[in-house]
């Protein structure tokens, strides 16, 4: 048996420097890292000087008893007056904070000042409604703009939300309207997705059958279908915030003040409720922000994909783009309605000039096809950003061809919802880039791989990713559940903060992502990564995207099993399975090739696009199909199924 923690395969030569334009006004250079090394702290601390706080913070972090960090805790500070109000005041009133565009086509513009506006309305109703500071609000809505003004309007008041995704189902919600133990829920009758209206409010209905404790349904009216309506408990948001004074006195809160739990998704079992709070979060947010993205506010359009119910629609849809006052586009759809050029067309009517989305939505565009963007103009783009995943490298090159014209560069940002911000990404002016790499992590934040002794590894080798030393945005517990947070992260490595990821350092000591290290497989004593296998896979012209997985094998222990997508022009045949085994051979080692490779025409996801490996070795090894709750579309692993079995492919 090998003793190796994980093995590294893949290589990878290609090296993009940044545009020297861009290098040369960028936002953030190279000294940032040499000052953030020389005194964290200090660095820190002058990041916190970005925001408004109303009492200044002396301290910048208490560590005196870990894991439970303090950040800035002696400050005071409202977020949503950082995020809106204090842009207002600096005279930019009439700048575009959103850019809304509807899935069936409508739009809506919404400077600061309207935003202001709405926001203090909302946080007015919200009062009149009985929530007050230390509350908590679960917010259950479309991609709308009510959905960024809900949330501020909750850090206006010191309310906390638990923003969950539409879609989740009734029990889902139902289980963190429970453990969040939220006073008022906020949804609308429905949203518009995939050409038609979905209803939302159903769900709500249903989940208040089975908790206590909700009080008020504030309802938003998006595609006006009906609605059950439940007297003295449900309220139009038209009605109870339209109404409303626009004038609201924001106060201040604790640095250290809740503002939000989100659920983390993937695993089964109780939801495990990350707990965020003010001032640290706020900070790291904004800074990430505009550092990653070299945002500058009074040029750019910004435009994040993410959904609202994730953490990256909370950390750079609401929260860090509009605390350095950003122009950015929200969008309420699916990507392929009503067509599958419809994000190039939104990219070239508000001339987005940064865009920020998952591998799993570029392996999608991969596999509709390179003519489909090339219809639309797209040269306002200057960065690209990618998260969620690791980015195989031929995704990689295909979005900096295709929609970055060759010459945009790409930022890799790894980061969780228990980070709050990113952690490990290239800074667009400075970093020499390379396909499926984070590369380093961000000034101020310590990282490395370490080995089953917890001992760093050298250059060239793998193991497992772990956070170093605090880090302003960090989860402060699971809610209610202290032991948990000590159990899950800081347990496995004495100090250090587990994030669950396989990585390796390469020979630069750059850092690259390789998957979870549930996902990891064992074959024939070897730890070999989920990434490596599908990034070598998506590597052939014939690939979109794969999903490799671990099935128990009585020679080998484990035997991989490749669930494939083919590229619109590829032809599903053995000649092919054959060819797409020889060629991970040929990429990785003979060790790599996979035993079986099912063509498939999706892949089961959750709503933030990664890939449910779980799910696959439920079909690999014949067990029936677990827990698929938080799965995007409940209908693709009956659709997975049915394209099965394949035939084995002997060697
Ligand atoms: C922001 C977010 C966290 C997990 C994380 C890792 C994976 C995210 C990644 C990445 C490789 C990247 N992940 N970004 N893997 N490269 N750039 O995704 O939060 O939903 O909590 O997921 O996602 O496995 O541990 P969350």
């Amino acid at each position: 048996m090998s003793n190796e923690s994980l093995a590294n395969l893949l290589k990878e030569e290609r090296r993009f420097a940044p545009p020297a334009e861009l290098a040369a006004s960028a936002n953030v250079t190279a000294d940032a890292y040499t000052r953030a090394s020389e005194d964290r702290l200090a660095f820190w601390a002058e990041q916190a000087r970005r925001l408004d706080w109303a009492v200044e913070p002396t301290e910048t972090l208490d560590w005196s008893n870990p894991p439970f960090a303090k950040w800035f805790a002696d400050g005071k500070l409202n977020v949503a007056h950082n995020c809106v109000d204090r842009h207002v005041e600096a005279g930019h009133g009439d700048r575009v904070a959103i850019h809304f565009e509807g899935e069936p086509g409508d739009s809506r513009t919404i400077t600061y000042a309207q935003l202001k506006d709405e926001v203090s309305k909302a946080a007015n109703a919200l009062t009149a409604l009985g929530v007050t500071t230390g509350d908590r609000v679960a917010v259950y809505l479309p991609m709308i703009p009510e959905a960024v003004i809900s949330m501020l309007a909750c850090a206006r008041i010191g309310a906390a939300h638990s923003v969950v995704f539409g879609g989740f189902s009734a029990d889902a919600v139902a289980s963190r309207i429970a453990d969040a133990d939220a006073k008022l829920v906020i949804t609308a009758d429905g949203g518009y997705r995939r050409g038609k209206p979905s209803a939302l409010k159903p769900a709500i209905d249903e989940a208040l059958t089975k908790v206590d404790g909700v009080q008020k349904v504030l309802v938003v009216r998006r595609t006006g279908q009906q609605v059950a309506w439940t007297e003295g408990r449900d309220v139009w948001w038209h009605e109870a915030v339209d109404t409303q004074s626009p004038e609201h006195t924001a106060q201040a809160h604790d640095a250290e003040q809740p503002l939000f739990i989100l659920y983390t998704s993937g695993t089964t079992g109780k939801p495990k409720g990350i707990l965020h709070t003010s001032g640290g979060y706020l900070t790291q947010a904004a800074y990430t922000h505009h550092a990653v993205f070299d945002l500058k506010p009074e040029s750019d359009v910004y435009w994040c994909t993410a959904d609202i119910g994730w953490v990256t629609g909370h950390s750079y849809i609401t929260y860090g783009p509009l605390a350095n006052g950003a122009t950015q586009v929200i969008y309420e759809g699916t990507p392929d309605t009503p067509h599958q050029g419809r994000f190039w067309e939104i990219v070239q009517k508000y001339k987005v000039t940064i865009l920020y989305t998952a591998p799993t939505a570029i392996r999608t565009f991969m596999k509709w096809g390179d003519d489909i963007p090339a219809r639309f103009d797209l040269s306002s783009l200057r960065i690209l950003g990618s998260v969620g995943e690791p980015i195989n490298p031929e995704a990689w090159i295909w979005y900096r061809e295709h929609i970055g014209a060759g010459k945009t560069p790409i930022v890799d940002t790894w980061w969780q919802t228990e980070t709050g911000a990113m952690m490990i990404s290239p800074l667009p002016g400075v970093t020499h880039t390379k396909p499926g790499s984070a590369q380093r992590p961000l000034p101020g934040i310590a990282a490395t791989v370490v080995d089953d002794n917890a001992a760093e590894v050298p250059d060239g080798s793998g193991g497992y990713l772990v956070l170093t030393e605090p880090w302003p945005s960090m989860l402060r517990t699971v809610w209610g559940d202290d032991q948990r947070y000590i159990d899950t992260y800081w347990s496995r490595f004495e100090g250090k903060y587990f994030a669950g990821d396989g990585a390796k350092k390469d020979q630069d000591g750059d850092i690259w992502l390789l998957g979870r290290v549930d996902d990891v497989m064992l074959v024939s004593g070897h730890n070999i990564s989920t990434t490596e296998v599908e990034s070598a896979l998506v590597g052939h012209p014939a690939v979109a995207e794969s999903a490799v997985v671990g099935a128990t094998d009585a020679t080998t222990g484990q035997a991989i099993v490749a669930f494939v997508i083919l590229r619109g022009t590829a032809t599903p045949d053995d000649d092919l399975v054959t060819d797409l085994r020889n060629h991970v051979g040929k990429t990785l080692g003979p060790i790599a090739k996979p035993k079986q490779i099912k063509i498939v025409a999706e892949l089961p996801k959750t709503r933030s696009g990664k890939i449910m490996r779980r799910l696959l070795r439920d079909i690999a090894e014949g067990r029936e199909v677990g827990d698929t709750t938080t799965l995007a579309d409940s209908t693709v692993m009956n659709l997975i199924q049915a394209q099965l079995p394949t035939t084995d492919n002997k060697s």
